[in-house]
C-alpha cells in the first residue's frame, strides 16, 4: 500500500480531495465534510489492496469463509482503520496543522446501527480478526436504512427515535450494481414429471426481489488484507413494476413496490428473543439468497470448479438460526440449477454449512408456523419438507417405536419449522460460545442430536478485539503496557501474559492505578458534559452494560443499590466506601419488565442523586443509547464489572471479556464465559456469587423454589418488594415487576441470589480498600485477557471448522 509518508503529505491529499469532493475552501468544511473526506482518503488508500485480495484469493483457490449474520454492529470505522492502516499519527498531526482535532472529527461517525447486542457484536469482532489474521473470510448480511432505535431517556422512561444512520451518505460502502441479483417471493411451486422420468420443480407467478450489493471493507491490522463485509439492500425490479402497472393494477404496483422496500428498511430491536414476523422471514431469505447467489456465481466464474466441489473451497457459516435458510437454499441451487441429486446435494450441504448456537432460552429459539413459510417461500418449504421426511424416516429406522426421539429432532412439527433443527441436521459442525454453554447443548436443548451425532458438536469460547477494545478505546493503557512488557502484545494478544511478571511491581501498579484514574476523567467530563452532573472519580466506578433483559438481572443490580440507600438512610453515621453506579442498554420496544426495569433505575437513581444525605457516598446513572461507541468510553473507565445474570442463561456474555482487558474485576455468577475469565484469573481476582447452574436447573425440574418464602423469611427483601408497590419510590409504581418477581415466583432468581449479590458487594469494597491489592488483581485480569481475543476464537474456528489457512497478499 502506498501509504501518505508524513503529515505533509497527508495535508496536500487531504486539500485536493476536499476540494474534488466539496468544492469549497478549507475553512468552510463542516467537521462531518472533514471526516468524509478522510474516510475517502483511506478508501482510496485500501482500493488497490482490497482488489487485489480478491484477486490473490481467486489466483490460489484459496479455501473462503462466508459468515452469514442478520446483524453486524461495527462502531465507528474512521480510527480503527487508521490504526490498521498505521496512520494515526500523521492523520491526527496533518489535522492539526489544518486546525482540526481528530478527537472532534472521529465523534462525527454515526455508530451503524446495524445489530442488537452481543451477536452482532461478535459478527464485528469476527470479521476484523479475519482480516487480522490474513484468512480468507467476509461478512454477509442487510443494509437495514434504520439501525436499531436511539434511545431516550423521557421522565425516566425509554423513547424510542428512529437511527436513520445513513442520513449523510456512508463513506465505507462501495454500491454494486453490477453484481445485483434476484430473489423470489411467494408464487405455487410444485414437482412435474420430465420426458426422461425423473421429477422437476416449477415455481410460478411468484414476484422478484432485486438485491443489490454494498460492500464496506475490512482492513486487516498492519497487513495488505482488505476483506469485503457485503450488505445487501432489497429494490423493487423494474420490470415487475411495469408489468404490474401495464396490467392495469396500479395499487397492486405500489403494494409490491412498497412491500419490497420494506425487506432492508428496519433491524428487529429484538435480542435474544423472537416474536416471529413475517417480514422478518423475508429479511432472513433475502439475505441468505442472495448471499449464497453470489457466492455460487463467483465461485463459477473465478474458481471455474465444479459446483462438486463446492465444499472443499467454500465454508458457510450461520451466526444463530437466522441465517439458516441457507440449508435448503443451496439445496434449491444444487437440485434445482445444477441438476444435482439429492444425495450429492445433501452431501454438499452439510459439508459446507457450520452453525453456532447462541442461546438456549427456549422463547428465543426460532420457529416459523407452517402455512407462513409456504405461502412466502412454496420452493423452499418443498425442500425443507422433503429433508424432514427423510431424517424422520431414518430416525424411526434407528429408533423403532421411539416417537419422542422423532419429536424432540424434528425440523416440522406442530405446524412449526423449527430452525435450530434444521441448522443441526443441514451442517457439520454445531458450537456453542463458551464451555458451560456448550454443555449445556449436549446435555439439553440438543442432547437428541448430540446422542446420534456426537462428533458434530464443539465449543468456541468467545472472544473480543483487542485492537478495538484495547489499543483504540484505550491507548492510555496501551501504551503503558508498551512500557512494561512491549509492544508485542498488539499483534499477539496471547502476549499480555506477560504482564504477570510486573503485576506486583509497585511502580508498575501505581502507573496502572493512574491510568484507570485518567480514563475515569474522561468519562467523568462526558458525564458533565451530556448529563451535568458530577461523578466523583476516586469512587468505584460500578458498570453495567448491555440489553436490558430480565435474565441479566439489572433488576437485582438496583436492588441492591436500593437496599444500600436503606441502610445509608437508616443509619445516618455509617460510611460506606463512595460508589458510581452506571447502567446502560436498550429493552426491546415490546418487552414491559425490560422497560420498566429501565424506569426503575431512573427513578431510584434521582431519588438516591437529589438526596444530600447519601449522594456524596453514591449515585446511580443511567446513560442513554448505549452503542459501541459508548461502550468504548465506559470499558477503561471501569472499577467493577457486573456480570450478574442467572446462571446457565447467558450463553457466553462478551462485555465482560472487554471489562477485564481494561482492568475492571468481574463481580459475577457462575454463567457463560464468567466462568473461564475467573478459571483464568483465579478465584482471588475475581468475585463470584450465586446460584449455580445445575441448582438453578434442579429447581426448576423438581421445584422447591418459593420466592414468597424469600419475602417473608427476609426483611430487606420485604422493604424492597414492598417499595415496588407502595408508592414510597418517589411516588411510583412498579407493578409489573413486582408481579414478575412475586406472582410469578421469580423465574430468574433475583430474590434467591439477593444476600449472596450484597455480600459479594461487601467484599468488593472490602477488597478495593487495598489499593495495591485491587491494581494487582486488575494487571492479572489484563494479563489473562489474551485468551479472550477474537483472534484465539477465529484460529480455532479456522483450523477445527472452516479449514482455511492465511494468504498473504
Ligand atoms: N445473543 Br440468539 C444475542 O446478542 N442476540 C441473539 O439473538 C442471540 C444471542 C448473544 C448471547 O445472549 C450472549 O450470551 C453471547 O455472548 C452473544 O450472543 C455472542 O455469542
Amino acid at each position: 500500500m502506498k501509504k501518505w509518508q508524513d503529515k505533509e503529505e497527508f495535508k496536500k491529499i487531504f486539500t485536493e480531495k476536499a476540494h474534488v469532493l466539496w468544492e469549497k475552501e478549507l475553512r468552510d468544511l463542516t467537521l462531518n465534510e472533514v471526516y468524509q473526506t478522510i474516510a475517502y482518503m483511506i478508501r482510496d488508500l485500501v482500493s488497490e489492496d482490497w482488489i487485489r485480495t480478491n484477486e490473490v484469493y481467486a489466483e490460489q483457490k484459496a479455501k473462503q469463509v462466508y459468515y452469514f449474520s442478520i446483524e453486524f454492529l461495527l462502531g465507528r470505522l474512521l480510527q480503527s482503520n487508521l490504526i490498521g492502516i498505521g496512520l494515526e499519527d500523521i492523520c491526527r498531526q496533518g489535522l492539526e496543522d489544518l486546525g482540526w482535532k481528530l478527537e472532534d472529527v472521529v465523534p462525527q461517525e454515526r455508530d451503524p446501527g446495524l445489530g442488537n447486542g452481543g451477536l452482532g457484536r461478535l459478527a464485528a469482532c469476527f470479521i476484523d480478526s479475519l482480516a487480522a489474521l490474513q484468512l480468507p473470510g467476509h461478512g454477509c448480511s442487510i443494509r437495514y436504512q434504520y439501525g436499531l432505535f436511539n434511545q431516550r431517556i423521557v421522565d425516566g422512561q425509554q423513547v424510542e427515535l428512529p437511527d436513520n444512520w445513513l442520513v449523510n451518505g456512508y463513506p465505507w460502502e462501495v454500491k454494486r450494481v453490477d453484481k445485483a441479483v434476484n430473489v423470489r417471493f411467494g408464487g405455487n411451486a410444485y414437482m412435474r414429471p420430465t420426458e426422461d422420468g425423473e421429477l422437476e420443480c416449477v415455481h410460478e407467478n411468484y414476484s422478484s426481489v432485486r438485491a443489490v450489493p454494498y460492500d464496506v471493507p475490512v482492513i486487516g491490522y498492519h497487513n495488505d488484507t482488505v476483506n469485503t463485509l457485503r450488505l445487501w439492500r432489497a429494490e423493487y425490479s423494474r420490470e415487475d413494476l411495469y408489468r404490474e402497472l401495464t396490467l392495469g393494477d396500479r395499487h397492486r404496483a405500489f403494494r409490491y413496490k412498497n412491500n419490497v422496500q420494506l425487506i432492508s428498511r428496519f433491524l428487529y430491536p429484538e435480542d435474544s428473543t423472537e416474536d416471529g414476523r413475517r417480514l422478518r422471514l423475508m429479511q432472513e431469505y433475502f439475505m441468505v439468497s442472495a448471499g449464497l447467489q453470489s457466492i455460487v456465481r463467483h465461485y463459477k466464474r473465478k474458481y471455474k470448479e465444479s459446483m462438486y466441489k463446492f465444499d472443499q473451497y467454500i465454508a458457510i457459516h450461520i451466526n444463530d438460526t437466522h441465517p439458516a435458510l441457507v440449508v435448503p437454499e443451496l439445496m434449491r441451487i444444487l437440485l434445482d440449477e445444477e441438476g444435482m441429486a439429492w444425495e450429492d446435494a445433501w452431501d454438499i450441504t452439510c459439508r459446507t454449512v457450520a452453525y453456532t448456537n447462541h442461546t438456549i432460552l427456549p422463547e428465543a429459539m426460532e420457529k416459523w408456523s407452517i402455512p407462513m413459510f409456504q405461502s412466502l417461500l412454496p420452493r423452499i418449504y418443498l425442500i425443507v419438507e422433503e429433508i424432514n421426511n427423510r431424517w424422520l424416516k431414518e430416525v424411526r429406522r434407528l429408533y423403532p417405536g421411539d416417537e419422542n426421539k422423532a419429536r424432540s429432532v424434528a425440523i416440522l412439527w406442530d405446524g412449526q419449522v423449527h430452525m435450530a433443527h434444521l441448522s443441526v441436521l443441514g451442517s457439520h459442525s454445531v458450537n456453542g460460545v463458551a464451555e458451560i454453554h456448550s454443555q449445556i447443548l449436549k446435555d439439553s436443548t440438543l442432547h437428541q442430536f448430540y446422542t446420534i451425532f456426537p462428533n458434530r458438536f464443539s465449543n468456541k469460547t468467545n472472544g473480543v478485539t483487542h485492537r478495538r477494545w484495547l489499543i483504540e478505546a484505550n491507548p492510555q493503557l496501551s501504551d503503558l503496557i508498551d512500557e512494561a512488557i512491549g509492544d508485542e502484545w498488539r499483534l499477539e494478544p496471547s502476549k499480555l501474559i506477560r504482564l504477570k511478571t510486573v503485576s506486583s511491581d509497585s511502580a508498575f501498579l501505581d502507573k496502572l492505578a493512574k491510568v484507570k484514574k485518567a480514563r475515569k476523567e474522561i468519562l467523568a467530563d462526558y458525564i458533565k458534559k451530556e448529563y451535568d452532573t458530577n461523578i466523583a472519580v476516586d469512587s468505584i466506578f460500578d458498570i453495567q452494560i448491555k440489553r436490558i433483559h430480565l435474565y441479566k438481572r439489572q433488576l437485582l443490580n438496583i436492588l441492591g443499590i436500593l437496599h444500600l440507600y436503606y441502610t445509608l438512610k437508616a443509619n445516618p453515621d455509617l460510611r460506606v466506601r463512595p460508589h458510581t453506579f452506571l447502567f446502560g442498554g436498550k429493552a426491546a420496544s415490546g418487552y414491559g419488565e425490560a422497560k420498566q426495569t429501565i424506569k426503575l433505575i431512573n427513578v431510584v437513581a434521582n431519588m438516591i442523586n437529589r438526596d444530600k444525605q447519601v449522594n456524596k457516598q453514591l449515585k446511580v446513572l443511567f446513560l442513554e443509547n448505549y452503542n459501541v461507541s459508548l461502550g468504548q468510553l465506559l470499558f477503561p473507565a471501569a472499577d467493577v464489572s457486573e456480570q450478574i445474570s442467572t446462571a446457565g442463561k447467558e450463553a457466553s456474555g462478551t462485555g465482560n471479556m472487554k471489562f477485564m482487558m481494561n482492568g475492571a474485576i468481574t463481580l459475577g455468577t457462575m454463567d457463560g464465559a464468567n466462568v473461564e475469565i475467573c478459571r483464568e484469573v483465579g478465584m482471588e481476582h475475581c468475585v463470584i456469587f450465586g446460584l449455580r447452574a445445575e441448582e438453578v436447573m434442579n429447581y426448576y425440574m423438581h421445584g422447591g423454589y418459593s420466592s414468597w418464602n424469600m419475602y417473608s423469611s427476609d426483611p430487606r427483601i420485604r422493604q424492597l418488594m414492598n417499595s415496588l408497590v407502595d408508592g414510597s419510590i418517589n411516588g411510583e409504581h412498579f407493578g409489573m415487576l413486582y408481579e414478575s418477581l412475586l406472582d410469578r415466583n421469580d423465574e430468574f432468581f433475583v430474590l434467591k441470589d439477593f444476600a449472596a449479590y450484597c455480600e459479594a458487594h461487601t467484599e468488593i469494597s472490602r477488597r478495593y480498600a487495598n489499593q495495591k491489592q485491587w491494581f494487582h488483581s486488575s494487571a492479572i485480569n489484563i494479563a489473562h485477557s489474551g485468551y479472550f481475543s477474537s483472534d484465539r476464537t477465529i484460529q480455532q474456528y479456522a483450523s477445527d471448522i472452516w479449514r482455511i489457512k492465511p494468504v498473504k497478499v
